[in-house]
Order: C-alpha cells, then structure tokens, then sequence
C-alpha cells in the first residue's frame, strides 16, 4: 500500500511507473469508499486519476500552477496533496470543500466552481510568470464540456495569439454532465475515431512537401491540395492553426505516455494542448455505465451501485419538468433551451415527448440568453431553463438583449436560494438583486411546487416581455397540485394571515418559514401577519400602501442577499412614495460568501431559521419605530 504513506507530491518522483499504476488503483479504491459516503463528483474524479498522478509526477506544485477547470475534478489532486485523511468530511460544513480551495492547500492556486475560467488564469499566471522574469509551468486542465463555454474561446483567441509558454491538458471524455453538443464536440469525436489516419504534423508536412513544384496555376491547386491532405491527415490541426502546438491524442489512463508527452510538451516554446482520452467513471463499472448518473453522485452502495436517495416530495424541479409538458402540449411554439444542465433542469422526460423542442447549446449561458431573445422575436416561446448561479453568466446578455428588446422569453431559474453542498459557488442568491432592476423584466417566486405551476402558466400567457419564475433546490412542500392552471395577476401579493400590528412578507421556502414562526409566536399570543409577496416585480403597491395606511411593522424575509433583493424593494417603494415612516426590517443573505454545507445548515448560519425569525419579530414589538428599518429598543 503506496496510499497510507503518502503525504506530499515530491514523493511520487521517486515511484516507478508501475509503482505509480497500483497507486492509481488505490485512489480508486479510495475514492469509491470515501464517496459511497459522502457523494459528490466521482465519476470526474475516476476519469482523472493517471493525469493527476502524471501532473504532479512531472512537475512540482505548487511552484508550477495545475489549475483545474470547473474544479470538481480535483480530489485525486487533493488526495496527493496531503488531504486524504479529511475526505470523511467532504463538501460537508467546516469539511473538505468539493472545488479547488484556496485555503485549504498552497496546491490550490485558483478557484472555481463555474466553468471555462481555466484557460485565462493560466493566461494570467503565465503572464504574471513572464512579467516577474520567473519560469515555473503553468497547467490547465480543461475538459471537453468546459470548453464550450464561450470564455475557454476567448482564452485560447489570446492564448495563441501571445504565445507564451503554457500548457492546456484537454481531458476529452466526450461528456459534459449529460453527453457532450456541439461542432468542438464533433471536432473532437473525430479525432478519437479518425486515430488510424493520424500521422505527427511534422511528419506530414515532410510527406508533402516530397510532393514536386510546379509551376503556374497548377501550382495553386496543388498547394490547395496539400492544404486539405494536411487537414485530413494532422490531428489537432484547428489548435495548430490558432497558435498551440497539439500533442497527442493520448490515452489519459496510460500513464507512461502521458508522462512522455508531458516532457515532449516541456521542450515547446509557447502553448501547447495535450489532447487526453479518459472514460468518465473509469474503474468503477455503474459509474462508467453511466457517467451522466455518476457525475455528481449522492451516497451509493458499492456493490450494487444503489443509490441511496432522501425519500420526500417531488423536487421543484420536478414538478417544473412535468408542468412543462402540459404547457408544451397547449403551445407548439413552447421550446426549452439549457445551457448543458438538461438533466439538472429536469428537462429530459420534456426531450422525450418532444423531440427537438429541448435545445442544449453546451456550456453557453450567454449565448443561450441571446438564442432565446431571437426566437421570442421571432414569435417562438422559449424557456430558458437555468441555474440561477450560472445566468450571472448572461447578466448582459438579459439586459442587452433580451430586457431592451421587451422579448417574450420566460426564464426558469432553478436552484434560486441556497445550493448545500456545491457551495458558494453555487449559491442562488444574486439574481433577484441583479434582475429586478432591469426594465420591462417581471420576476416570479412561488412559495410551494402548486404555486409554481401557476407561474409557469401566467408566464406562458404573458405577453408583453421577459417574465421569470425562481424556485429553490429542495423538496417541494407537498401541496396539492391543482389540475386546472391560471394566470396569476400579474404584481399581486398574497395575504396568507392577518396580524395584530407585525407582519412578515417573505417570498419562496421562506414563506413556510413564516408560517412555522407564526405558528410559534401564535401559542406565545402573539399574531404575526404573513404576506406572500410572489411577485418580486412589480410589486405589490395597493397590499404595500394599505400595510403602511394600518401601522403595520414589517419583516421582510428572503433566501436571497439582503443587499438589492426583495427587502431593498420594499425600502424602496416606501422612500419612492415619501412613506417614511414605515417600519421595516430586512432578514436576508448577509454580505459573505456562504460555503458549503447543507441548506439547513446555511439557513442557520445566516439566521434563515424559524427561531431567528420569532426573535426578531418579538424585539421588534418591543422597540420604538424609526423610519426605514433603523429601531431601537424602547427603555
Ligand atoms: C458556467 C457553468 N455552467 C454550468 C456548469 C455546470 N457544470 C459543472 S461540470 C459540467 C460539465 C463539465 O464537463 P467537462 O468539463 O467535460 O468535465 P468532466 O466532468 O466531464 O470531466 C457542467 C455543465 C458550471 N459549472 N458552470
């Protein structure tokens, strides 16, 4: 056993390549233990295991810079880097993060969570590297997924442009999270099919240019030819053009190769792409069966390969995927676009039924956002299905071309509040703040999956530009789903409980958070009012002016960050119509980044929870109001 002694990479450099085989196999081993646990991100993971050990076997980190796309690919990394014995704590709160993390390691040079970022920091490191007059290695690992997100073109644009000394390691393993789309795709399929004709690029330029001259405009034909034979015939030959040198296809679990390539790679002047084949999954058969299932894995037996899932009520998601499907039926026009989550959107059972109405563009949430503001003008009516995380991503794109154009696009924004374990990375806290201040955008949050379906028709019916509806990443409440759908006015709130002189407007899960302290605070006799503000543009001004016309103190509750969302709104609207004397105080997402745990644990932390909620509405009784939210306790 090579696993239990190592602590440090350096000490690989002494290991024989066979030596470094049968520790891939114990990090394996390893990995499949520790996630049938935890879960998280195995089959990437067990894709990676020969190119991390090739990595930190060839070079020395952390002087030389590894820097990990996405970084949900980086155990075997951390396992080499002195953090095995924390792996029990994986993406659990204070535990191991499930992405590259600064503090954790000096091995960690650059976070990430979100795709495509590698190939500019390397860019930005080498430069630095340049710049300070030092010659350490920069190293992206890219994979294919990644690489359609727009920025990893940007990077590879000025990359080859600059030509500086870096290397960018492709793990093509023709997956995304679901299987991998697009032209680059297809590129690179080619190359993984094409590997008989493949000859070295030099080698093939020798060969033509054995060719004799001739003279005239033959010689331009000619010279045409030798340019489609070199395209048939050099793989790579599109990194080639744009200024890389391609090494490779490799085969990613051959690590003797993948260490020659590395050396043959060092002797380059400027970029140089290696091109890896991995399997997703590799060594564990449920997990390469089916790496779409594996990529991010919840704890699982490891004989049978089970998974083992919380029993509870359809997820929001869910419930979003199936409504989808009867709006779809109503309206030909409908059409899904993902950017690459079209699993995670709940979306695949809509693909079934309507084959070609389910549009993912890859790793592409801007280009997404711009697609769909052209079918809108088109008179289609697109769903853009998303993450609220990954449409920070398309900020401008809603604002530029969706929002300004007024395109009837419905956005459905899924993990909108706390994510668990993903992290901050991950967390879906911003969009109501970098959204409701757009013109012409109407922004939904249901407070149960019922709800939602009521929102996803309103949007449909809608017809006069954007029209959003955010739901969280949990189970849904497990309200009874009303067969027949309707069009919510647009702007209007919901008053859930009348109040003696408080009430709570919350908005999504917070809403049954309200309930639950009312319930409390209702045994202790106190009666706090509960409104249901579903609409977080426009909002309700009649429900907000009549609160105001009977003195009512507010709290406004959201799983979003206090700063700019629902909260901000209210104060706003209040100030806007010389209300000053409104008493209103704001429970939100403090100003932090809230890292990985599980939601109830991040609820907590930032004082989401049913008690905080009954403290805050108890010291609010007792203290004298002030205009906008400032109070102080009365003596
Ligand atoms: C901007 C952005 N959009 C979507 C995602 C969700 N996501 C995480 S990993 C992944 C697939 C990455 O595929 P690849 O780079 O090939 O890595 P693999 O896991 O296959 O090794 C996706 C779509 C993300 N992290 N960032």
């Amino acid at each position: 056993m090579l696993l239990p002694q190592l602590n440090d990479p350096k000490q690989l450099k002494s290991l024989s390549i066979e030596q470094l085989n049968s520790l891939a196999e114990e990090i394996r081993r390893f990995l499949i233990e520790k996630l049938s646990a935890t879960g998280g991100h195995l089959a990437s993971n067990l894709g990676v295991v020969e190119l991390t050990l090739a990595l930190h076997y060839c070079y020395n980190s952390p002087q030389d810079k590894f820097i990990f796309d996405v970084g949900h690919q980086a155990y075997v990394h951390k396992i080499l880097t002195g953090r095995k014995d924390r792996f029990d704590s994986l993406r659990k709160q204070d535990g191991l993060c499930g992405f590259v993390k600064r503090s954790e390691s000096e091995h960690d040079v650059w976070e990430a969570g979100h795709s495509s970022t590698s190939l500019s920091a390397a860019m930005g490191m080498a430069m630095a590297r340049d710049f300070k007059g030092e010659d350490n290695k920069v190293v992206a690992v890219i994979g294919d997924g990644a690489l359609t997100g727009g920025m990893a073109f940007e990077a590879l644009n000025h990359i080859g442009h600059e030509r500086r000394k870096l290397m960018v390691i492709l793990n093509d393993n023709e997956m995304s999270i679901a299987p991998n789309v697009g032209a680059m795709h297809n590129y690179l399929s080619r190359i993984r099919s094409d590997r008989h004709y493949l000859r070295a690029k030099d080698e093939v330029e020798g060969l033509l240019k054995k060719i004799p001259a001739i003279g005239g405009r033959l010689a331009k034909t000619a010279e045409r030819m030798k340019d489609r034979l070199k395209y048939m015939m050099v793989p790579g030959v599109l990194f080639e053009e744009l200024g890389f040198t391609y090494l490779g296809p490799v085969d990613g679990h051959d690590l003797e190769t993948m260490i020659d390539t590395f050396h043959q790679a060092d002797n380059v002047a400027g970029p140089v792409l290696v091109h890896v084949l991995t399997t997703k999954g590799k060594g564990y058969k449920p997990a390469e069966a089916d790496s779409y299932k594996w990529h991010g894995i919840t704890p699982y037996k490891i004989e049978s390969g089970q998974v083992l899932k919380a029993v509870g009520n359809p997820m929001y998601t869910e419930v979003f995927g199936q409504t989808l499907i009867e709006l779809g039926r109503q309206d030909e026009r409908l059409i899904a676009v993902t950017p690459a989550m079209p699993g995670g959107s709940g979306l695949f059972p809509f693909a079934e039924e309507f084959p070609g109405r389910m549009i993912d563009v890859g790793i592409a949430e801007q280009h997404a956002a711009t697609l769909c503001a052209a079918l809108a003008m088109e008179g289609m009516k697109p769903v853009f299905a998303v993450y609220s995380t990954f449409m920070q991503r398309a900020y401008d794109q809603i604002v530029h071309d969706i929002c300004r154009h007024n395109a009837n696009v419905m956005f459905a924004i899924d993990r909108a509040g706390f994510v668990g374990a993903d992290g901050e990375t991950h967390q879906g806290v911003y969009d109501i703040a970098f959204m409701r201040h757009i013109p012409n955008i109407v922004l939904m949050m249901p407070r149960d999956e019922n709800e939602l379906r009521h929102m996803m028709k309103t949007a449909l019916e809608y017809n006069d530009g954007p029209i959003a509806y955010r739901y969280p990443r949990v189970n849904g409440t497990g309200a009874a789903l009303d067969p027949e759908l309707r069009s919510l006015p647009i702007g209007s709130w919901e008053r859930l409980r009348p109040g003696d002189d408080i009430a709570v407007i919350a908005c999504g899960p917070m809403v049954q958070v309200a309930e639950e302290a009312a319930d409390q605070l209702k045994r202790e006799g106190i009666q706090a009012g509960i409104v249901n503000a579903r609409f977080l543009k426009p909002l309700d001004g009649s429900m907000l002016q009549s609160l105001a016309r009977a003195g009512t103190k507010l709290l406004v509750l959201e799983e979003a960050s206090q700063a700019g969302s629902l909260g901000s709104a209210v104060l706003e609207y209040y100030a806007g119509h010389g209300l000053h004397s409104v008493s209103v105080e704001l429970m939100g997402v403090p100003d932090i980044f809230v890292e990985h745990g599980s939601i109830k644990e991040q609820r907590q932390l930032t004082g989401l929870t049913v008690e905080s909620v009954c403290g805050r509405i108890k010291s609010m009784r007792a203290a004298r109001s002030y205009p906008y939210g400032k109070t102080t306790t009365s003596s």
